[in-house]
């Protein structure tokens, strides 16, 4: 399918997302917004890929929501259009991996995308930010929530109070993003962490997005009780015994998600 505000790859059972509005820092509108959440269901329903990777420019993964966009609206058109809570729902069923490749800009909604992600890895360059307090309004697709989750409150509430940005060795410091790496290495990076996913059961890959997102949502007890079902259920797989088997005789397994 042909998209004007990404661009979209796949090789080597990996779909690579590039986002692609340069003159706007990649600025989420509704019309990437809602190419985006088509491109990531097409993945996730693809037999092809395995792994999804999310990225932007050098310069901006996303500088956020598009204010130009968003400046003329009212309270009722935004109650009524619920911005982006369609798109976002349908991000977030995705059930393959994905993984954000940030290098730049990632402000607002941007850092929100890339936090809606499974993991985060951060070129050497990157920003991140929730600003919106400095056009009177706040995090509008997860940030509030997301971040204080991934990084405590006392840091959440500076960066959403004051709207300063962080770099990426004290997002690297604080836990936003798994590693950071040379802006030059970023795709690449990401591309090989792609491809090392690609080779596991996607099953079990599954799962595990699962079982972590799970963390989210519940107790301990019962996040520990989902894990153990999911656990005990891969052992109805084919993949599980070929897995182990290929453990005990010493060779690289071939998983078939079965
Ligand atoms: N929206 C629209 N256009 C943007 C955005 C944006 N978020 N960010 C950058 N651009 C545009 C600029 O307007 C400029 O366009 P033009 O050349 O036509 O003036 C172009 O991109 C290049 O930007 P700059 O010239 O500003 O580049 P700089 O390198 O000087 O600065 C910054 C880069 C720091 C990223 C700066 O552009 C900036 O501060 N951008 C805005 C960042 C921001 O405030 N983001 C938060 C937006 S609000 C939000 O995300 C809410 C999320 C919740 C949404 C929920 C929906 C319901």
């Amino acid at each position: 399918m042909a998209y004007e505000t990404i661009n979209v790859d796949v090789s080597d059972d990996v779909a690579l997302i590039t986002l692609n509005r340069p003159d706007a820092m990649n600025a989420l509108n509704s019309a990437l917004m809602a190419e985006l959440a088509t491109a990531v269901a097409e993945a996730d329903a693809s037999d092809k890929v395995r792994c999804i990777v999310i990225t932007g420019s050098d310069k901006a993964f996303a500088a956020g929501a598009d204010i130009k966009e968003m400046a003329e609206q009212s309270f009722v058109d935004m109650y009524r259009a619920n911005f982006f809570e369609e798109e976002s729902n349908k991000f977030l069923r995705t059930r393959k991996p994905i993984i954000a490749a940030v290098a730049g800009y990632a402000l607002g909604g941007g850092c929100e995308l890339a936090m809606m992600c499974d993991f985060i890895i951060a070129a050497d360059t990157a920003k991140f930010g929730q600003p919106e307090i400095n056009l009177g309004v706040i995090a509008g697709i997860g940030g509030t929530q997301r971040l204080t989750r991934y990084v405590g409150k006392s840091k959440s509430m500076d960066m959403h109070l004051t709207g300063r940005f962080m770099d990426a060795e004290e997002a690297l410091a604080s836990g936003l993003v798994s590693r950071v790496v040379p802006a030059k290495k970023l795709k690449d990076e990401a591309m090989s962490a792609a491809n090392r996913i690609a080779e596991k059961s996607l099953l079990a890959s599954m799962a595990v997005k699962d079982a972590v997102n799970r963390s989210y949502e519940t107790t301990l007890a019962e996040g520990i009780n989902y894990e153990r079902r999911l656990f005990q259920s891969l052992f109805a797989t084919e993949d599980q015994a070929e897995g182990m088997a290929s453990y005990i005789e010493k060779r690289e397994p071939q998983f078939r998600d079965k």
